[in-house]
């Protein structure tokens, strides 16, 4: 890495003690960045980055409820703003065990990049909660929604800061936090939030667009090698919004899905995943993967395991962050893996990325690959501005118009800096020289 930037990385990893994730992806957008300055020293002149790396504003809030005992409940809350140059503060909210600011602050940070791919007007921003909805009724999941918006509601707003989902949150959790904000603000404010219910200022073909815009920009990546999906061997990690979706348009471009997982375990199902009986397990029942294996014949599950064990040409990691590591990496590069394309935030380890690039497998970074979401999150803001609503057929189109422009500015940016094929370094420096020159022209703010 360049020397200057190193002398910046310090003093960030210096700066913010124990938040291991933020680290990773500072250090992974780092690495990519010192050829910008040195074609760009401005911007070292600006400390751009060690602008970019200080959040503008952190909220962290108590959110008291009851269960269905009666009892209280403590959970800790988050939304960290991060970087406003391109528009309203723009991210999702995960409601998991796991969230801590260090996760939070991770997100965010590779928020900034991600919304400014899209080439839409969105900041980025990113929220959440230590909440574990696992085995939450309803009514315990809509009090603790009820609660989260009472101090989030004056942080948000449709020129602000536009949260929508991520792991633990989906329509119904939305749904909750949308009618706690009008309530409280006497304000039907549609772009307040994303992932709406269709008939309630929602847009068609959000709830399938991580998935199908990850599958799209992979598409886009095989056929720089003159393949596609067609006929390639898929597995997904994951069961979730991003992976089921993931497993339909793989197989609507005539991919067979042969395992989904997950965090109990994986199934192989060999003559491809059943879409139907998958969201009916997972998002109708809200089951676990388990009651997939057990309702299908011929279909095998592993309980634990990785789903990496599992051979594959393509490889969609769609769960959470860190879940495939450098063994992993090695054992579907030996199994035959041609391509990755991330619908999860983060899920490669920085080894695993390395053993994907050294193999020459081409691998397509989630902050490219997974912005499908949120750039269909910024076409429903632009139909509640204009109080509009799309075809499935139009917004689809736009999805797609999206992603194959995602992917092709990380490839002609991988090209001028003389790396092609690297789209790490296309997504890295695709992103940032967007904001960076937003943030010059805007001042010192
Ligand atoms: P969901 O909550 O719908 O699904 C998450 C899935 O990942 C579940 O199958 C879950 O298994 C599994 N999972 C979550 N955490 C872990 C863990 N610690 N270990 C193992 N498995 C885990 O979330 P989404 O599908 O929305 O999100 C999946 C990923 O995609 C995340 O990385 C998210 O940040 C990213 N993403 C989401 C977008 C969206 O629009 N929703 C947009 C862009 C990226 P289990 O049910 O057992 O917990
Ligand atoms: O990681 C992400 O891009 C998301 N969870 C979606 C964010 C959004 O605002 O739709």
């Amino acid at each position: 890495m360049d020397a200057r930037l190193e002398a910046i990385r310090d003093t960030v990893l210096a700066r913010n003690p124990g938040e291991a994730e933020f680290h990773q992806a500072v250090v992974e957008v780092f690495e990519s960045l010192g050829p910008v300055h040195d074609r760009h020293p401005e911007f070292l002149e600006a400390a751009i980055l060690e602008r970019l790396c200080e959040p503008e504003r952190q909220i962290i809030f108590r959110v008291p409820w009851t269960d269905d005992q009666g009892r209280v409940q403590i959970n800790r809350g988050f939304r960290v703003e991060f970087n406003s140059a391109l528009g309203p503060y723009k991210g999702g909210l995960r409601f998991h065990p796991s969230v801590y600011l260090g996760i939070v602050k991770f997100l965010g940070f590779e928020q900034i990049f991600k919304n400014a791919l899209t080439g839409m007007p969105i900041g980025g921003g990113k929220g959440g909660s230590d909440f574990d909805p696992r085995g939450r009724s309803d009514a315990e999941v809509m009090r603790f929604c009820q609660s989260f918006m009472t101090e989030l509601y004056r942080h948000i707003g449709e020129y602000t800061d536009v949260p929508a989902g991520d792991i633990g949150v989906g329509g119904r959790e939305i749904g909750y936090l949308f009618g706690q904000y009008k309530r409280i603000t006497n304000r039907y404010e549609s772009g307040v939030l994303t992932g709406k219910g269709i008939s309630w200022g929602g847009s068609l073909v959000r709830p399938e667009a991580t998935g199908f815009g990850t599958v799209i920009f992979t598409e886009e990546m095989l056929k720089t090698r003159g393949t596609s999906f067609d006929g390639q061997r898929v597995v997904v990690s994951g069961s979730g919004n991003v992976a089921i979706n993931a497993v339909a348009k793989a197989q609507a471009l005539g991919a067979t899905v042969v395992a989904c997982s997950d965090s109990s375990g994986y199934v192989v199902d060999e003559a491809g995943i059943d879409v139907g009986l998958l969201r009916q397990v997972k998002e109708t029942e809200r089951g676990r993967l388990k009651d997939y294996s057990l309702r299908r014949s011929g279909v095998s599950y592993v309980e634990g395991g990785s789903v990496w064990d599992v051979d594959a040409t393509v490889a969609l990691p769609c769960a959470t962050q860190n879940e495939l590591d450098g063994d992993a990496a090695a054992r579907l590069v030996r199994n035959g893996l041609l391509a990755i394309g991330e619908g999860a935030n983060m899920p490669s380890t920085r080894e695993a990325i390395a053993v994907f690039q050294e193999a020459g497998v081409l691998f397509g970074p989630g902050k490219a690959a997974n912005a499908g979401g949120v750039a269909t999150s910024a076409l429903e803001m632009q139909q509640n501005a204009s109080r509009d609503s799309w075809s499935f057929e139009h917004t689809e189109q736009r999805l797609t118009d999206i992603m194959v422009g995602i992917h092709h500015r990380c490839a002609s940016t991988a090209d001028e800096y003389g790396q092609p094929g690297n789209y790490v370094l296309g997504a890295n420096i695709g992103g940032f020289v967007k904001v960076a020159d937003a943030m010059l022209a805007q001042g010192l703010i």
